[in-house]
């Protein structure tokens, strides 16, 4: 399948895009639960990883957490919308999730993995993107992400000190969706001023001649390689590594 003329001109124009009904309700009921008792669990052993003073978690590493996170892998309402961005040998750099407290403030903004490192102007065309799989409906009260549209066509990074851009957006979504964006757009979570977390589960992809941000190839467990299909495969990375003959000549 591939995405349309408008979402397209969407990604390329505004960098972003949001998908209606990609997890079903049922499926948002599983993953939470299980991602809340995976954040427990992580602050009880004290692996937790927490940021933005400690009222936002995150939970990596979910395809060696149970078999229930593999279908995000190379879900078929969202393959095309990588496809189109990062070409059809695209892999996957991190899975993830986020969980953003009540009381947690604007994280800061960002642009994604290796663009922070990299001199300007940043490439015109897209190296990373990124897309939230949002567990409850998000809104600019409970952590809505931020981000400021059209900013990857600045080709720059966003200035340390800056706090709100004029043209910040706060994503309003319902649960289920999957906003999908550019790496390189201006984003960071937002602050949830509500009674209840809000939870994403996170899928972040790159190129496939970038370097991923979990090694997948060397880290999965035995069990998930077993059960990858050939395009899942391919996803984790394993069809993009270095190859024979390229050997070193003893
Ligand atoms: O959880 C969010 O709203 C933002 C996540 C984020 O900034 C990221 O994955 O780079």
């Amino acid at each position: 399948m591939r995405i349309s003329t408008e979402q397209q001109r969407q990604l390329d124009e505004q960098g972003y895009i949001v998908i209606p009904d990609v997890l079903s309700n049922a499926e948002i009921d599983v993953y939470r639960k299980r991602l809340l008792e995976l954040a427990e669990l992580e602050k009880e052993d004290k692996t937790a990883n927490l940021h933005t003073e400690n009222k936002g978690q995150l939970v990596r590493w979910l395809v060696n957490k149970g078999e229930l996170f593999e279908k995000l892998v190379a879900h078929p309402k969202v393959v095309p919308y990588f496809e189109y961005m990062l070409g059809s040998d695209y892999t996957l750099s991190t899975l993830t999730s986020n969980i953003i407290s009540p009381e947690a403030k604007d994280g800061p903004y960002h642009v994604d993995n290796a663009l922070g490192q990299m001199p300007e102007p940043l490439p015109r065309f897209p190296l990373f993107v990124n897309s939230l799989w949002l567990l409850n409906d998000f809104t600019p009260e409970n952590g809505g992400t931020r981000f400021v549209p059209t900013s990857h066509r600045r080709l720059k990074k966003p200035p340390s000190d800056l706090m709100n851009d004029p043209e910040e957006m706060r994503l309003a979504a319902k649960k289920g969706s999957v906003f999908l964006f550019n790496g390189a757009i201006w984003h960071a979570a937002g602050a949830n001023q509500t009674t209840e977390p809000r939870i994403a589960l996170i899928c972040f992809c790159c190129r496939s001649f970038l370097k991923q941000m979990f090694d997948f190839v060397h880290y999965l467990k035995p069990e998930v390689i077993d059960r990858a299909t050939p395009e899942m495969y391919r996803i984790y990375g394993f069809d993009s590594q270095p190859k024979p003959p390229d050997t070193p000549g003893d």
